[in-house]
């Protein structure tokens, strides 16, 4: 029986700006976060491009691969590996309008760059995945932009990838809308027919986003299961969501244990994670924690989700197949709450 194996992104530990207001806690440095992050029981540290390499586009491409090394060192020294590269392709001025479907040929040139930048990144931090979080690949003037160029551009740029360099694999993370109103690719259906699509399907899976599958109002552990019936789950964004509102980031579980449980249940039942799939937790702690208190949401999801493995574990699967087979569902339904609340 293999165990789960966690990663966390630098971004997941921050100092609390909004969209409406200013930091309210001190940034805290790479180095320390790998720290804490190792002594919390994370295994691996998911990155986007200048998370490694700050200010990269001011850099040449060998500079930013000597950047990749020294981080790459820090990681060793750590005992962490990396797990992802993601380009960041939201907060730059070339991307305003998004990067792969701007309407700008400049800056869809740009996304390009950073995208094989980010896979020379990935190399030398000692990973083979790109995720892909569309975040302005869609529109906020609904007529700025044809939906179907759009997706042929999306498919294009990911064949670029798939062909700069041919070990790489390119995982899209979905979500609906934010910051963009309209997204080109929102749920998991949508990144299994892009990758079918590209010359490489193998090569072009999922990262299921908990929170971003409640905003398209879908179940999270139907589209874990969608992108698992395809082998294309390359890794998982564990976190809760208090309905289709903002993007909350929260904790795991928090919000929804049920449907927490059918998440871990449903990753266990399919061996997720004997590949060496991770389980990433996207989380952010709320505007209003301390400073001291600045790891308490990874702290407390990575314990919410391995208290549901204990769940999962101890889920009687005879007496349900049983209560299946008789259809008796809402005595299914009564015992797996029971199970979930413990009495
Ligand atoms: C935001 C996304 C974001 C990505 C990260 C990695 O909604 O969840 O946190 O996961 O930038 O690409
Ligand atoms: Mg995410």
């Amino acid at each position: 029986m293999y165990q789960f194996r966690y990663s966390v992104g630098p971004w997941n530990v921050h100092a609390g700006a909004d969209s409406y207001g200013p930091a309210t806690r001190a940034e805290i440095t790479l180095e320390e976060k790998f720290a804490r992050f190792k002594a919390l029981g994370f295994d691996a540290v998911q990155f986007h491009d200048d998370d490694a390499v700050p200010n990269l586009n001011d850099l040449t491409e060998e500079e930013i691969k000597a950047e990749a090394r020294r981080v790459k060192g820090l990681l060793d020294k750590y005992d962490l590996k990396a797990e992802f590269v993601a380009p960041r392709l939201w907060m730059d001025p070339h991307t305003i309008d998004g990067g792969f479907t701007s309407t700008s040929e400049a800056d869809r040139a740009f996304a390009m760059w950073r995208a094989y930048r980010s896979i020379d990144i990935a190399r030398e931090l000692g990973t083979d995945l790109i995720v892909l979080w569309l975040a302005r690949e869609g529109t906020l003037c609904a007529e700025a932009k044809s939906p179907v160029t759009a997706t042929k551009q999306l498919v294009e740029a990911i064949n670029a990838m798939l062909r700069y360099d041919e070990h790489i694999r390119v995982c899209i993370e979905p979500k609906p809308n934010e910051p963009i109103d309209r997204s080109f690719c929102g749920t998991i259906g949508h990144v299994m027919a892009v990758s079918a699509a590209t010359i490489d399907p193998k090569r072009v899976g999922a990262n299921l986003e908990s929170a971003h599958a409640v905003l398209a109002g879908l179940d999270p552990a139907n589209e874990i299961g969608f992108a698992l019936a395809f082998d294309k789950l390359f890794t998982v964004h564990m976190n809760d969501q208090n309905g289709i509102r903002y993007d909350q980031d929260k904790s795991f579980g928090v919000e929804n244990l049920r449907q927490a449980f059918n998440q871990v249940k449903v990753l266990m039942e399919n061996n997720y994670g004997a590949r060496g799939e991770y389980v990433g937790l996207d989380v952010k702690a709320m505007r209003t924690t301390h400073d001291e208190d600045s790891y308490e949401h990874l702290k407390n999801s990575l314990a919410i989700f391995k208290a549901m493995e204990q769940k999962v574990k101890q889920y009687d699967y005879d007496y349900a197949n049983r209560l299946i087979r008789e259809r008796k569902f809402e005595q299914l339904e009564y015992y797996t709450v029971k199970l979930i609340m413990g009495v």
